[in-house]
């Protein structure tokens, strides 16, 4: 059965790969799944035919036969569980990678989002330029623990996993702040994720749909 997923028509970011659904294309690529793309605008986002499919009315969905999935963490989970190549078969190795799924989404995405936000949306705030280093430093106290835990490592656990497949796309929304580099094996890491041949076929075929002739009508 076909499986098809949704991305900006034009992502805000041009092609950098930011999105979130270059995330779900990677995974794909890993497990060697092909799949089909929906490109959708921002105003289709928020009308009801995609909100039955995603009730915030957000990019990236899944669909597969009768099952429509949102969240970037449901939906690469669901490609790990069913396709060899993202989740290890050892139970416990296998529950350590759930965990560091987990952990990118919900202890070291959330700082990342909000230094993000104060960026792009608080620049004009009086009280901008004396925010900005506090939540800075809430994400450095991330990067510092997590660069800690991996040390010298190539990935969190053993092999590459679903874990370090949705880490390092949490982690490379941090590559222009400039922030990531002062974590040096973060850094590398980032890149050992960036140099996978799976990586590069995602990040190309978003790249191609973000500097196509714009879309008419
Ligand atoms: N928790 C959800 C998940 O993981 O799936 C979050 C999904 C989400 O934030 N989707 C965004 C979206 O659809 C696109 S990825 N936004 C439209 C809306 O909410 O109306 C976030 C994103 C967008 C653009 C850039 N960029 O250009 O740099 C980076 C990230």
């Amino acid at each position: 059965m076909t499986i098809t997923i949704t991305a900006f028509e034009r992502s805000p970011d041009g092609g950098k790969g930011l999105a979130r659904d270059t995330r779900v294309r990677w995974a794909l690529e890993e497990v060697g799944q092909p799949y089909e793309v929906r490109l959708v605008s921002f105003r289709a986002l928020k009308e009801p035919g995609h909100l039955a499919l995603h009730p915030f009315g957000q990019i990236p969905t899944y669909e597969q036969g009768d099952l429509g999935l949102f969240e970037t963490g449901a939906i690469v989970f669901h490609i790990a569980e069913r396709h060899a190549g993202l989740l290890p078969d050892d139970a416990n190795a296998r529950a350590r990678a759930i965990t560091w799924m987990f952990a990118a989404l919900s202890t070291v995405e959330p700082p990342i989002l909000e230094l993000g936000t104060a960026k792009l949306l608080e620049r004009d705030k009086t009280w901008y330029e004396e925010r900005l280093p506090l939540v800075e430093d809430r994400v450095r106290d991330r990067l510092g623990q997590l660069s800690g835990r991996l040390g010298d490592a190539d990935w969190l656990d053993g092999a590459f996993s679903a874990g370090d497949l949705m880490m390092v796309s949490v982690l490379l929304r941090l590559k222009s702040s400039g922030i990531l580099d002062e974590y040096p094996n973060l850094a590398a890491y980032v890149a050992r994720g960036e140099a996978r041949p799976a990586y590069k076929r995602a990040f190309d075929a978003q790249l191609a749909v973000n500097t196509s002739k714009p879309p008419t009508g």
